[in-house]
């Protein structure tokens, strides 16, 4: 049920405003067709030799255009760019994070699949910006055919001049690689993700210090999610204002986000920050014939749960999904309809943080399996009554007491659950049984 809709079938379209998407047939990926649509014309601009624009410029408009991290926190990205220590006596590293594994969220392979330059052309304009020599995309292991088409890629951009040394003719050396991950949700962690790079276990490091001064190899490292540099070149060459204009304050830009579950057209839609949630469920189709929206999870499985009463009023951005109590994440939509089991569906949840949490902090090893043996059987009619109360207490125990975010992710779904849905708890307790009448 969480599972995207297959490798080239998710992007929908439908978009408003897209700057990622726009024209993407799904067949257009090649160099030719990127540079048909104006791609490479933004690392042209910084590179001219007359005018171009220096590094901190670079950084400056990103500040200016209020892109913020697309791969779940929400980081101001020029602000990230700008931790970056300008002069460092050694190697300093650029990571893409395409180890997409969030329950709900296919668009990161969706962008790689039908438009890897935007990603590549980004990642050159970041690491000028920044000063950094070397770069690689860290692809998630369950998608291969992506991984072979961004080296595909990587090849078109090497032969065109637009990679390696002296690039368009510059100065500016810079030598990106694809890498192909191990398929662990947990690499996906940026931290991990940075071990795994390196040929060890994918497991956490704690923070501070941040990959800005202790990256790979301990090196001076900037991690950016696939979306994020995907909204470069577009911020390079329509300017940082126009880019914020697009969204709303503190909010800039557009946002691709998957929408899954009960609508009758799942995929990727692009849509500007800000844009109501009733106009995105209607771009997805609107909920599955016949049904009735119940439930919301606005951006991941992380995500707490919104009842549709309140996600009606909501706008799509990170602030206005953050003051009702949830987060915009990665920008996987989950639209539960009215079959849908709570009970049911936090035992999927719960299930997968006890199966993908690495074990190394004996709050999440120890919290989440107990948290899915709990919602186990109260959904299979042996729960008791406290039992909502201890799964609260165990979540509370998990939560902020973990070295990385796996651990408040697999926390917060249950507390919302419990918050928004308790009574179909209590039925399941009392009854033994389902209290949804048709779940299918
Ligand atoms: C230098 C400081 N750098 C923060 C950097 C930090 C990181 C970024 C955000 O978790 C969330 C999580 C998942 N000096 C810094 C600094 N940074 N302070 O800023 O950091 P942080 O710790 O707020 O977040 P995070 O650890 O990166 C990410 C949620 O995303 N999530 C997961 C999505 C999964 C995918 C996927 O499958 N691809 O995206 C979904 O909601 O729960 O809350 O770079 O280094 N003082
Ligand atoms: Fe590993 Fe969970 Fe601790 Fe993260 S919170 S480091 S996944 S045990």
């Amino acid at each position: 049920r969480f599972k995207s809709q297959g490798v080239e079938t998710a992007f929908h379209d439908r978009h408003i405003n897209p700057q990622i998407m726009a024209g993407l047939d799904g067949k257009n990926w090649r160099l030719k067709d990127y540079e048909a649509r104006g791609g490479y014309q933004a690392l042209r601009k910084i590179l001219a030799a007359d005018a171009g624009m220096t590094p901190d410029q670079v950084v400056a408009e990103v500040k200016t255009s209020g892109l913020r991290g697309r791969g779940g926190a929400g980081f101001p990205t020029g602000l990230k760019w700008s931790f970056m220590p300008r002069q460092f006596p050694g190697q300093k590293y650029l990571v893409c994070n395409s180890d997409e594994g969030e329950p709900g969220t296919c668009k990161d392979r969706d962008i790689l699949a039908f438009n890897p330059h935007i990603v590549i052309e980004g990642m050159i304009i970041a690491a000028y910006a920044m000063g950094i020599s070397v770069g690689y995309n860290y692809i998630h292991g369950e998608i291969f055919e992506i991984y072979e088409r961004f080296e595909e890629a990587l090849e078109e951009a090497r032969a065109a001049g637009y990679l390696g040394d002296k690039i368009l003719g510059s100065s500016y050396n810079f030598q990106l690689h694809g890498f192909h991950g191990f398929g662990a949700y947990i690499c996906g962690e940026e931290t991990a993700l940075l071990e795994s790079l390196e040929g060890k276990k994918g497991q956490p490091r704690f923070k501070p210090p941040f990959p800005a001064s202790f990256g790979i190899y301990g090196k001076p490292t900037t991690i950016n999610n696939t979306e994020t540099f995907a909204a470069v070149p577009w911020i390079i060459r329509n300017g940082g204002d126009a880019y914020l204009a697009c969204g709303k304050p503190n909010n800039g830009g557009t946002k691709i986000y998957s929408v899954v579950g009960d609508v009758n057209k799942p995929g990727n839609y692009e849509i500007p920050m800000g844009t109501p949630f009733s106009t995105l469920l209607e771009l997805a189709g609107g909920v599955r014939t016949g049904r009735k929206l119940k439930a919301v999870i606005p951006g991941g499985s992380s995500a707490p749960v919104l009842p549709a009463s309140i996600m009606m009023e909501l706008t799509m951005d990170y602030d206005s999904i953050a003051k009702a109590g949830s987060m915009l994440g990665s920008g996987a939509v989950i639209v539960m309809d009215d079959s849908r089991c709570m009970v049911e569906s936090l035992l999927r949840l719960s299930y997968f943080y006890q199966h993908e949490s690495c074990g190394q902090c004996t709050p999440c090893r120890e919290g989440t399996g107990w948290l899915w043996r709990m919602v186990d059987r109260i959904e299979h009619g042996h729960g008791k009554m406290e039992d909502i109360e201890l799964l609260n207490s165990v979540a509370d125990n998990i939560q902020g007491r973990t070295i990385c975010a796996l651990g408040d992710a697999a926390a917060m779904p249950v507390r919302a659950m419990i918050k928004h849905f308790r009574s179909e708890f209590v039925h399941h307790i009392e009854h033994k049984t389902c209290q949804v009448p048709a779940a299918v």
